[in-house]
Order: structure tokens, then sequence, then C-alpha cells
């Protein structure tokens, strides 16, 4: 309900004393009070299942029941919209009508009716937006609920889309931790007018699966930097992938190279290697022998004797994230950090 709207209700209302039949005592002369009460009237006798929604831009449909608490003028309607903003969302139906007569029975209006309410995809990285569902009662036609306005439902509708990118700076192994890495992230992020950003890589601290494909679910993430559910795409807008609810993709679905700036076709330089310590299966990767990590031990060493797992840019199969083990001091290849936008 517009808030000038409930204002000038309350005053309109405050000097009459029709409602107080539905009291025992007439109002007292207090436009507050007045407002408040009207509010409390219209929460009674519209009766509306949620005062919020909340969607991710790709997700099912949600509803909410309308119902009143007596009975109305036979051919009452209340409206349905989606207001503030370019709608993020469509709602059905439009209108709601409500019959008189004993209910229930031969009226339905004691009876919850439903509106559906589905959240509009895009596939551009945007902001969050919030809304409202506007619920209006045509003036007049539903006494008794002459003047009394429905509440609205308010509505989130939260972006799912979200930039992968890759540093610039070619390094060893020696990122300065995983807290290095992000750090160097959000370094280019920067750069690129991208917000918030961290290291898509493995470490004691930072994994995505404990088991293979993350079979236990999202449970098995710690620290994980890519989101559920969430597209991704390049700076430049190219789509690249969409996760699962395990926040990791499965291998077939990889649309594009993660940059695709660099190719041995251009006579190089050669394709972005990154710095990931992970396996093909979206596990941690470990020396089978020595159990020791493909992390350059954690991601602070330049040493030649301690290796670290790459993704190769040039591939879209598990070859992307895996493509073997690199000796830490190695800078032969161009080997960057690859990042994804929180
Ligand atoms: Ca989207
Ligand atoms: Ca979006």
């Amino acid at each position: 309900m517009k808030l000038i709207q409930k204002i000038i209700t309350g005053i309109f209302l405050s000097g009459m004393t029709m409602l107080s039949t539905d009291c025992s005592k007439p109002f007292p002369d207090d436009g507050l009070f007045n407002l408040l009460l009207i509010s409390n009237i219209v929460n009674t006798r519209i009766i509306i299942s949620k005062t919020s929604l909340s969607f991710r831009e790709y997700s099912p449909p949600d509803t909410f029941t309308v119902a009143l608490s007596a009975e109305p003028r036979p051919g009452s309607t209340i409206t349905i919209s989606v207001t503030s903003g370019s709608p993020r969302a469509n709602v059905s139906p439009a209108a709601l009508s409500f019959t008189g007569g004993s209910c229930p029975g031969t009226g339905n209006w004691c009876t919850p009716q439903t509106v559906t309410v589905t959240p509009v995809n895009n596939d551009v990285v945007d902001d969050d937006v919030n809304s409202f569902i506007t619920l209006e009662n045509v003036w007049g036609s539903l006494t008794p609920y002459d003047g009394l306005n429905p509440a609205d439902v308010s509505l989130t509708v939260l972006n799912d889309d979200k930039r992968i990118f890759r540093t610039i700076a070619s390094s060893n192994g020696n990122l300065g931790g995983v807290s290095g890495a992000d750090s160097s992230c959000n370094t280019r992020a920067g750069v690129l007018g991208i917000g918030s950003s961290k290291a898509i890589l493995a470490a004691s601290t930072r994994r995505a699966c404990t088991t293979a494909n993350c079979s236990g679910g999202i449970s098995e993430n710690l620290d994980w930097v890519l989101k559920p559910n969430f597209t991704y795409y390049r700076p430049d807008g190219t789509r690249i992938m969409t996760t699962n609810s395990s926040a990791i993709f499965p291998f077939g679905t990889l649309l594009a190279q993660w940059d695709g700036t660099l190719s041995y076709d251009s006579g190089g330089p050669f394709p972005a290697w990154y710095w990931m310590g992970l396996k093909t299966d979206w596990i941690n990767a470990v020396d089978e022998i020595t159990f020791k990590p493909f992390n350059c031990q954690d991601w602070t060493s330049s040493n030649g004797v301690d290796n670290g797992g790459y993704g190769d840019d040039s591939k879209l199969d598990g070859r992307a994230i895996f493509t073997f083990i690199l000796e830490c001091n190695r800078v032969l290849w161009d080997t960057y950090i690859l990042c994804a936008e929180q």
C-alpha cells in the first residue's frame, strides 16, 4: 500500500465514526492512533499470506494467497502488479475476484486465492532489485473494505550472474598464499571495474569438493569462491558456464575458454595456464605417493622441489582445471591466477 494513500486513508477515517461499529468504542480523536488502527483492520480483513518474497533471477515461481475475513460486495476485485523500477518478476493473475454469499458455499471470499510470482532471468551482471508487488482494491468495491487498501508484498530479485577473469602478471607458485592470490584478483578486478573477487584455486583452507564432483553437495565447499547456480561470464560478456547446486560445473557444460585472449595460433604468447591445485573432479590435487598437495605449499613456494596443479585456458574439458603439475619455480609458460567475482 502506498504510504501517502495510507496516511490519507487514516486522516479521512480519523473523523468518521462509521467504522466504530466494528469496535466497542468510537475512535479517539487521534490521527496516529487511527492510522495504526486502520492498518490493523486492513491486516485482519484482507489476509495476505506473505509480506515478502525473495528470488534468485533464475529460480522457480513462488506463491502467496489472498483471502477476506468478511463478505464483500459481489464482484469485488483486488488488482495485483509489480511496481518500482523495471519489473523483474511477473505475477498471475493480474486481479482476484471475490464473490459474496455464504463462504464456504456460494461465495469465495473466505477461500485463499493464489497469486503466482515468477522472477525474470537475464544474462546480465546487474544489481539486485528491490521492488513491491502492489495490491489495490478497486475503490469502493470491497464494502466493508471501502477505503482499506491491502498491504503490498515486498519483492527482491537477486542477480545470479558474475564474472571470471585472469590476472595479467605471470607468476611462479608463490602467490603470497591464498590471501595474496585473492589480493591479486582484487587488484585486477579494480582495473576491470569489478567488485570483490577471489582466486579459483585449492589449498588447505580452500576447496570445492572432498568427494568426486561433490557427491555430498555444497557442504563439501570450504571458503569456495564459485557460487551455486550462478552463471559466469568473461568481462566482455561471453558466457562461460553455469554452476550447479554444489558450486561447480559438470565438464561438457563449459561453453567458452576461461579467457581466450591468448592462443598458440597467434604465435604466442602461449595460452594462459592457471595455478589451481585441483583435480578434474574438483577435489584438491594430491601426490598419490607422498600425499603432498599439489599447491606449492599453499601457494607460498617458488621452490623447484614443490609442485602445483594447473589448468589450461585452451581446454573446455577437465583440463581446464587440471592439465598436469608444474614445478613451483616455473614461469616458462605464462601462468596466471584465475579469479571469480564474489
Ligand atoms: Ca541471470
Ligand atoms: Ca542478472
